[in-house]
């Protein structure tokens, strides 16, 4: 997707110009995709600029770095702080932040303990990812035929950059064949999660999702949504879901920072429809809620001026 600029980039404590914000072609990452990331939002709200989620974020970007052996020389705090700078100065209203972890320049070869750890948070307003139209009626989603990487192969867990690829092939694939989204299942076929989203569907009034262990990323988007759901009064259920179990849901949605929450219509051309009563309700929360407007959920907030 196509970004617009912003001014300045947060480069290990400086704020670089954004065209000055390089990398040497040897930075480990770039050969091995051994760096970790986040994707995040800002949102405008009635006091200004506000990052939904921030600390939850950057918790989840140290445990990646974690399953990685990488060690990031920035505390959570620091990070969070990092964060609503550069979206002040940048002076934004709404965005979406890119924190990454990346081993630089320095050394190669396989081992990358020996490799310095540089980190970078870029923001730039991002509109609908996968369009407005799928926002408000759904979009269309394929069974990929590329399996989530199982998480011994590595770990799921991790939004690790170079574990993208398992992503980006699905994605291709989908696109390819003329959907707007893919979804994979494990090893053992079992449905874990989108490409960049995690996965619900709904079923006689219940909302079901497959458990972290199925390979779903935990999505903060994906607890989000369970609070809301939970404070509606629906029951939320963890559960192994087969792909029939998606051709025959009530409703479907995904979820994720960059998608937000949108309808499923169609999966493998098993019609689902126009979104239904659970899904909207969800969604028309889920976005008074990173407005600022739902007093109960103030608290995911972090302000960036004051
Ligand atoms: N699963 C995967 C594989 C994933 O990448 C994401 C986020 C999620 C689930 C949802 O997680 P959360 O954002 O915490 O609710 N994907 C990010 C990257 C998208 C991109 O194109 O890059 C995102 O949504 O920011």
């Amino acid at each position: 997707m196509p970004f617009e600029k912003t001014s300045k980039i947060w480069m290990d404590g400086e704020l670089v110009d954004w065209d000055e914000a390089r990398v040497h072609v040897l930075t480990h990452t770039l050969h091995y995709g051994s760096g970790v990331f986040e994707g995040i939002r800002a949102y405008p709200t009635s006091d200004g600029p506000a990052v939904f989620r921030l600390a939850d974020h950057m918790r989840r970007l140290h445990d990646s770095a974690k399953l990685l052996h990488i060690d990031i020389p920035y505390s959570v705090e620091q990070l969070v702080e990092a964060t609503r700078e550069t979206v002040r100065v940048n002076q934004v209203e709404s965005c979406y932040i890119r924190p990454l972890v990346y081993l630089g320049y320095g050394e190669m070869g396989l081992n990358p303990l020996p490799c310095p750890v540089n980190v970078s948070i870029a923001v730039w307003p991002w509109g609908t990812y996968l369009g407005d139209d799928g926002v408000k009626h759904g979009v269309r989603v394929k069974v990929s035929s590329w399996r989530r990487i199982d998480p011994n192969v590595n770990p799921s867990a991790a939004k690790g950059t170079g574990i993208y690829i398992n992503s980006s092939l699905a994605k291709i694939e989908a696109l390819n064949a003329g959907y707007d989204e893919a979804i994979m299942l494990n090893s053992h076929g079992w449905v874990a999660e989108c490409t960049g989203e995690n996965i619900f569907i709904v079923k006689d009034g219940r909302l079901l999702t497959p458990p972290l262990s199925a390979g779903a990323l935990d999505g903060v988007t994906r607890d989000s949504v369970r609070t809301i759901a939970r404070d509606l009064g629906y029951e939320v259920v963890e559960t192994d879901l087969l792909r029939s179990d998606l051709y025959l849901a009530d409703e479907a949605f995904l979820t994720g920072t960059a998608a937000e929450v949108v309808p499923i219509r169609s999966v493998d051309d098993r019609e689902i429809g126009e979104p239904g009563p659970i899904v909207r309700k969800i969604q028309e929360t889920y976005f008074a809620a990173v407005h600022g407007e739902v007093e109960r959920y103030k608290d995911w907030l972090d302000h960036v001026n004051g």
